[in-house]
C-alpha cells in the first residue's frame, strides 16, 4: 500500500523503521481493530462511563464499546464518510466521544483531534489542511452551538472551492446537519448489536500508514498539524500503559479534553482501555463534581494539568470526599513547581507522576520506582530506550552533561515532519525535532523543565503560538504593530499579554472583542492588552520580546485583567 495521500512519503526512513520494528516498537497493531480486539480480549469488563450527549449515564463493557463503535463507523461510513478521509472531531467528554473515534479507525478514516475550545478560524485551516472530509461535532458545547460552526465550516470549504464537508452532530436536534442518532443508534442495545452485526470487517491498514492527527500548541502563525501513524502511536499507548501499570482494575477518570494527546495516549483512554480498563468520562471540569466521581466509581488514576491539580487540592479540604481508591494523580502539559508537587501529594496521599509530553510525539514520565524526590523535582524521562534526546546550545552544539539547552528529539513515536511540511525547522537534518522547550538532563536521564525558547503562551496547559494571535490583531485597522506575549500568572502559570502600538487609544475590551469575532479559541484572546508608542527592539531592530516580558513581569505582575 502506498503511504496516505497527505504524506509526502514514508512517514519515517526506512533506516529507522527497519530499526523499530526489529526491537519490537513498532508491531502490526493497526487502530481500525482496536475497539473489535478489546471486545475479544476484554469482554463484558466496563470500559467506558459518562453521559451521552443527551446527559443519560452509560456504562458500556468493552463488547458492547465495540458494537458501538462498528455501529458508528458504518453509520458514518453511511453518510459518506470513506476510507482515508480525514474527519475532525470536535466532542465534549461524552460516551459517543469514544465510539466516534474508535468507529472512524475502524473504517479506516483519520481522526483530527480538535479541541471543544477551537473555532471558525481553526477549524477552517484544519479542513484546509487536513483536506477534511467531515466534521462530526455536538450540538451545543459550553454555550457554544457547534452546529453553527458546521455550517460556517461548509461554507468557507464552498468559498474555498473545495468540496464541503459531511458533518454529522451528536444531538437531538442536528440544526440541519446529519444526526448520529440517525446513522448509529447507541442508545438502543438491540439496534447497536444488530447494527454492528451488519458491520462489515475492519478496514484493511498498513501500520506504517496515517492513523490519526493531532494539534500542534503552535509556534507560528498557523496552527501545525501532527501526522501520526498506527505502529508509532500504538507503541506509544502500550509502552505508557506498562510504565504507568495500567491493567483491568484501572479506572482512570478523563477530566482534560479527550482529544489532548494527554487524555488519549500518555496513557490515556486508549491505554486504559488497551490494558482492559475503564475511562470514567467526566461531563463537568467542576473539581469538586470529578471528587464525587472518583469517590462513586473509585477511581484509581486521573490525569491533570497544574492548575486543575491546584483546584483539585482546594476542593479536596472540606469536601469529605473518599478518595482513598487514587493510585496515582498524573500532572503535565506545563510545569508543576516543587512546592505544588509537595503540596497535592500531600493533600492526597497517594503517588505523584509528573509527565513532560508533546503532541509531537516524545512522552517523558516518572516511574513509580523513582525514588520520591524525581516524583517531585523533575518531569520523567522518555518512555523508550529508543527516544534520542540531544540537548543543545544556542550555536547547535550539545551542552555539557547537567546543563540546560535546547531539547531535541527523535525516536519511534516523534513524529518526523509536520502535515504539508510546514514549519520545517522545527526538525533539524537528521530527523530531530526542536521541542522549544529548554531542559536539563540528571544523571538517570530524568529531564527538568526550566524554560523555553519558542514563542508560546501556555495558559495552564492551553497554548498557543503568539504569531498566531499577533496576526489576528494586526488586522485590526487602527493597529499599527503587535506583540502577544506571556506574563507570569499565579493560577494558569502564565497568561498573554497583548502589547499594541495603534494610530489611537484603543479600549482593551473592544480589542479582546475583536479578537474573539475573528473566530479563536477563547483561550487565544489576550488576558491583557497594553498600548506603548513604540515596541522595544533588539540591536538588530528586531522587536525585544524578552525585554517585553520581563518589563511587563515587573509592571503587571498581579495586575487585573484590562
Ligand atoms: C502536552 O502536549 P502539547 O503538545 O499540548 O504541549 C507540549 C508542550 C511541551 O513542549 C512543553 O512546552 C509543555 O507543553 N509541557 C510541559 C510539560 N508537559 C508539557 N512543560 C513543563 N512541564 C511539563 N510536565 O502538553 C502533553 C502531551 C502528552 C502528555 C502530556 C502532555
Amino acid at each position: 500500500m502506498s503511504p496516505h495521500p497527505l504524506l509526502d512519503g514514508p512517514a519515517y526512513p526506512e533506516e529507522f523503521a527497519a530499526r523499530y520494528r526489529a526491537a519490537g516498537y513498532w508491531t502490526g497493531d493497526v487502530f481500525a481493530d482496536f475497539a473489535d480486539r478489546g471486545a475479544h480480549v476484554h469482554g463484558a469488563a466496563p470500559a467506558v462511563s459518562g453521559v451521552d450527549h443527551a446527559g443519560a449515564p452509560v456504562t458500556w463493557s468493552h463488547a458492547e464499546l465495540a458494537e458501538a463503535a462498528a455501529a458508528t463507523g458504518a453509520g458514518l461510513a453511511r453518510a459518506g464518510i470513506g476510507a482515508g478521509d480525514a474527519v475532525i472531531v470536535q466532542l465534549p467528554n461524552i460516551v459517543e466521544y469514544v465510539a466516534v473515534v474508535l468507529g472512524l479507525f475502524r473504517i479506516g478514516a483519520i481522526p483530527v483531534f480538535a479541541l471543544p475550545a477551537h473555532r471558525r478560524s481553526e477549524l477552517t485551516q484544519f479542513r484546509r489542511i487536513a483536506r477534511a472530509r467531515g466534521y462530526v461535532t455536538a450540538g451545543r458545547v459550553a454555550g457554544c452551538d457547534h452546529r453553527g460552526l458546521a455550517d460556517e465550516l461548509i461554507a468557507d470549504a464552498r468559498a474555498a472551492g473545495a468540496e464541503a464537508p459531511v458533518t454529522v452532530v451528536v444531538d437531538a436536534d442536528g440544526g440541519g446537519h446529519a444526526r448520529l442518532a440517525d446513522l448509529a443508534d447507541l442508545a438502543d442495545p438491540a439496534a447497536r448489536a444488530a447494527a454492528a452485526a451488519a458491520a462489515g470487517p475492519p478496514a484493511p491498514a498498513d501500520p506504517e500508514d496515517l492513523a490519526l492527527i493531532q494539534l500542534s500548541g503552535g509556534t507560528t502563525g498557523t496552527p501545525k498539524l501532527i501526522p501520526r501513524t498506527h505502529a508509532a502511536y500504538h507503541y506509544s499507548i502500550r509502552a505508557s500503559a506498562g510504565i504507568c501499570g495500567c491493567g483491568p482494575g484501572t479506572r482512570m477518570l478523563a477530566v482534560l479534553p479527550a482529544a489532548h494527546n494527554f487524555t488519549m495516549s500518555s496513557p490515556g483512554i486508549l491505554g486504559v482501555l488497551w490494558a482492559g480498563g475503564e475511562v470514567i468520562l467526566a461531563p463537568t471540569t467542576s473539581p469538586r463534581r470529578c471528587l464525587e466521581l472518583v469517590e462513586r466509581h473509585r477511581v484509581t488514576d486521573v490525569a491533570l494539568v497544574p492548575p486543575l491539580a491546584m483546584a483539585w487540592i482546594a476542593a479536596l479540604d472540606g469536601s469529605g470526599a473518599d478518595v482513598s481508591s487514587l493510585r496515582v494523580i498524573q500532572v503535565g502539559g506545563a510545569k508543576f513547581t516543587e512546592s505544588a508537587a509537595r503540596r497535592l501529594t500531600a493533600a492526597f496521599g497517594c503517588r505523584l507522576q509528573q509527565v513532560f509530553g508533546m503532541a509531537e510525539g516524545l512522552v517523558n514520565y516518572t516511574r513509580d520506582t523513582d525514588p520520591p524526590e524525581l516524583a517531585l523535582t523533575t518531569q520523567g524521562r522518555p518512555i523508550s530506550a529508543a527516544d534520542e534526546i540531544r540537548i543543545l546550545d544556542e550555536d547547535g552544539a550539545e551542552v555539557a552533561e547537567g546543563e540546560p539547552g535546547r531539547l531535541t528529539t527523535r525516536g519511534p513515536y516523534t513524529i518526523r515532519g509536520y502535515l504539508g511540511g510546514a514549519d520545517p525547522g522545527s526538525f533539524d537534518e537528521e530527523g530531530f525535532y526542536a521541542s522549544g522547550d529548554v531542559v536539563r538532563r540528571l544523571p538517570g536521564g530524568h529531564l527538568v523543565v526550566e524554560g523555553r525558547v519558542k514563542d508560546q503562551v501556555n495558559r495552564g496547559g492551553e497554548k498557543f503560538a503568539a504569531e498566531e494571535v499577533e496576526n489576528h490583531l494586526i488586522a485590526h485597522p487602527g493597529i499599527l504593530d503587535a506583540v502577544v506575549v506571556a506574563v507570569p500568572d499565579p493560577g494558569l502559570g502564565e497568561k498573554s499579554c497583548a502589547v499594541l502600538v495603534a494610530d489611537r487609544e484603543l479600549d482593551p475590551a473592544e480589542v479582546r472583542a475583536f479578537v474573539r469575532a475573528r473566530g479563536v479559541a477563547a483561550y487565544k484572546v489576550p488576558d491583557r492588552v497594553v498600548q506603548r508608542e513604540a515596541l522595544p527592539t533588539t540591536g538588530v531592530g528586531k522587536i525585544s520580546r524578552r525585554e517585553l516580558r520581563e518589563r511587563l513581569a515587573a509592571e503587571l505582575g498581579g495586575a487585573g485583567a484590562g
